[in-house]
């Protein structure tokens, strides 16, 4: 099933850093589309939740060095 979460994320600081947490994202499976800004600290994720999930994604973000300080 389709789902839609929005984490913040903290630590971003250069356009690199969003492209590495898009690319984090994106390596999980189930996970569609994502947008990272560095503008507003969001990762919007569109995922499908019988395959990931918020956990799960959480994670991938945090295993490439950010903190997500709030779930949306
Ligand atoms: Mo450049 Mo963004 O080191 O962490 S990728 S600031």
């Amino acid at each position: 099933a389709a789902a839609t979460v929005e984490f913040t994320v903290s630590g971003m600081t250069c356009s690199m850093c969003t492209q590495a947490i898009t690319r984090a994202l994106e390596a999980v499976q189930g996970v569609d589309q994502t947008t990272v800004s560095l503008s507003t600290n969001q990762a919007i994720v569109h995922y499908d939740r019988s395959i990931t999930s918020v956990a799960e994604l959480k994670e991938a973000i945090e295993d490439v060095g950010y903190d997500v300080t709030d779930v949306v």
